[in-house]
């Protein structure tokens, strides 16, 4: 409470009571009858805090202006996947090192095939006779059937064994002299068998052959008029060989 009220009143008293109070009255009047009325006292110092009150209603205040951004948070988990988008244009040929390596070497493979091609021509012709899938060669050099055998498993080929009249006709003629069949009945007398040990299906004995002359004619060569006959197999003939080509 503010002081300034009551000094005010008790100023306004006491200029009252100077103008109606003399010294003669001070000295006359009994001083329980004449005395006027306390004037009120001083306010009292104040209390203590109250309890708290309740809380009140949300304030109208004018709505403060927007606040600065506040700091990046963490990065959220991964969204589900979109939908397809539709289908791009036709892209540019693309290069592919390996496959050019590979063009290049079927490239080169089919050319040396062809330069192999080329000399088994030029073979077929100077030297040897092609007969369907078999081509014969000779060494113009006679020998016993083993080293003849031997000759042509050397070379990856085998003594021939005609299997038609062609064939037998082509054996004879790139020979110079009786070449060696490959067809003999070492293991069985009068059962001629190829190196497989399967008959052949074509023939063309000599008349009165295969006869064993001497008992000891095992093996077949072929005569100047491509008959055949058995012959000892120790003896010498034409070394021909026969190669599937
Ligand atoms: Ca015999
Ligand atoms: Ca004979």
């Amino acid at each position: 409470m503010s002081l300034f009220a009551p000094l005010l009143l008790l100023l306004g008293v006491s200029m009252l009571h100077s103008e109606t109070v003399t010294d003669e009255d001070v000295r006359t009047c009994p001083v329980v009858t004449c005395a006027s009325p306390g004037l009120n006292g001083f306010p009292g110092k104040d209390g203590h805090d109250g309890a708290k009150g309740e809380k009140g209603e949300p304030g109208e205040g004018l709505r403060g202006l927007q606040g600065p951004p506040g700091k990046l948070g963490p990065p959220g988990p991964p969204g589900s996947p979109g939908t397809k988008g539709a289908m791009g244009l036709k892209g540019d040929p693309g290069q592919c090192p390996v496959c050019d390596d590979r063009s290049r070497h079927d490239i080169e493979t089919q050319a040396l095939w062809n330069e192999v091609e080329q000399i088994k021509t030029w073979l077929f012709f100077s030297l040897g006779k092609k007969v369907g899938k078999k081509f014969y060669l000779s060494r113009h050099e006679r020998r016993s059937f083993d080293r003849v055998q031997a000759l042509c498993t050397q070379f990856q080929a085998s003594v021939p064994t005609p299997r038609n009249a062609e064939e037998n006709r082509a054996i004879r003629n790139v020979a110079h002299e009786n070449p060696f069949l490959g067809i003999t009945d070492e293991r069985n007398e009068g059962e001629f068998v190829d190196r497989k040990g399967i008959r052949p299906s074509y023939t063309n004995w000599n008349n009165g052959e295969p006869n064993n002359a001497g008992s000891n004619e095992d093996c077949v060569a072929i005569l100047r008029d491509g008959k055949w006959n058995d012959v000892p197999c120790s003896d010498a003939f034409e070394a021909v060989c026969e190669w599937s080509v």
